[in-house]
């Protein structure tokens, strides 16, 4: 009853209306999905690079990323094939503290994230800057797990998870949209779970 909810505040939703249609909560599991050979990549000579529509190609190394303000995200991760994982959290670096290097310019709309491995999966810009997108290392306070996309992956998560590119390499500022892996094998272009946007058409 609306009445008795006084000064509680902001009650924390329950776990199941935290889940997007036709999601189930995957509780401690983390399932492995690589379309690809997993890389073992070094971090002595690993980089990433934001170029395309910029005013200034920025190149970061592993020391020059981790001396950029850390963020954090604490929240919830879907993927396609309908397993949710919820309260996780990662650390890394904001994308938008590598676009304020890179300076987007103004006709750049889309992006197209790659990977060391040559995993692409394209983006509107618009759903990678204010706070929606990171370049992360870190996993419940441990180094990212080979497995699933360490050292460094993308993790944009209100998308499904195909978006989030393991072993990132870069972002590619475009002013149209290029389909990346997954989008040319069906699967939607923008990919929001709460509108089950699972493949091309939905
Ligand atoms: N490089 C690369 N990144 C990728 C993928 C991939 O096959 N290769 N799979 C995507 C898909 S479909 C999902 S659901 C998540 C899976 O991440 P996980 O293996 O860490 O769960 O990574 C995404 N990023
Ligand atoms: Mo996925």
């Amino acid at each position: 009853m609306g009445f008795t909810r006084g000064f509680q505040g902001r009650r924390r939703r329950p776990d199941d209306e935290r889940l997007p249609p036709g999601q189930y909560d995957t509780g401690d599991d983390w399932p492995v999905l690589t379309a690809e050979a997993t890389p073992h990549l070094d971090t002595a000579d690993w980089t990433f690079t934001v170029d395309g529509l910029v005013e200034h190609e920025a190149t970061w190394t592993w020391d020059e990323i981790h001396a950029l303000p850390a963020s954090t995200f604490e929240g919830d991760i879907h993927c396609v094939t309908t397993w949710s994982k919820l309260g996780v959290t990662f650390a890394g670096v904001s994308v938008d503290t590598l676009l304020a290097a890179a300076r987007p310019l103004p006709s750049a709309t889309y992006v197209l994230a790659r990977s060391h491995t040559g995993y692409t999966t394209n983006l509107p810009l618009a759903d990678v800057t204010d706070g929606k997108a990171w370049v992360v290392w870190d996993f419940a306070g441990q180094p990212l797990a080979i497995a699933h996309g360490g050292p460094a992956r993308l993790l944009v998560p209100h998308l499904y998870f195909w978006k989030s590119a393991k072993w990132v390499s870069g972002l590619k500022l475009l002013d149209h949209d290029e389909a990346g892996f997954w989008e040319r094998n069906g699967y939607h272009d923008r990919g929001d779970p709460w509108q089950e946007e699972r493949y091309q058409g939905d």
